[in-house]
């Protein structure tokens, strides 16, 4: 074997090396054990008007819940959260399928309620995550509803 080939080699191992058994000494990593749910695209249907259950944890690699709605009429619309654990560094958002329409919470320190809306949306999809930054947190869950705000048709 040539000299040159089998420093090749060894630098091709050695990148190998690094490129892949490196990250998996990191521990999770931001939503390495999120579920499907850790992306937008994964969001898990959620009903208006209910109470979920859930939990998000910076260090286990779970950070964040995505979940989606759908308005089959413009609607005025509250998420209400309560937070388990006051201290959780971590935020609430709503968003329709572009960007500009995000609206965000950022929790604040010691706060067990909070609400995020409420907002004159348009029907269509609207996506809501709840996500920590650090610290863990269980927490419930409400999208909340009210009547049509007008811009379609009324019902006779
Ligand atoms: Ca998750």
């Amino acid at each position: 074997m040539l000299k040159g080939e089998g420093m090749g080699l060894f630098r091709t191992l050695l990148f190998g090396y690094f490129a892949v058994v490196m990250p998996l000494g990191c521990g999770p990593g931001f939503d390495g054990a999120s579920g499907q749910d850790g992306l937008r695209g994964g969001s898990v249907e959620a009903g208006v008007d209910q109470y979920i259950d859930d939990r998000v944890s910076a260090a286990e690699g779970d950070n964040s819940d995505w979940r989606v709605v759908e308005l089959e009429q413009s609607s005025k619309v509250t998420v209400e959260i309560w937070w388990d654990n006051p201290e959780i560094d971590g935020s609430l958002l709503i968003r329709g399928r572009q960007a500009a329409s995000i609206r965000t919470l950022e929790h604040k320190d010691g706060r067990r309620h909070e609400t995020l809306g409420p907002f004159d949306l348009p029907e269509g999809k609207w996506y809501v995550r709840v996500q920590a930054d650090s610290g863990s947190s269980g927490y419930t869950l409400r999208i909340l509803t009210g009547e049509s705000s007008g811009g379609g048709l009324p019902d006779f």
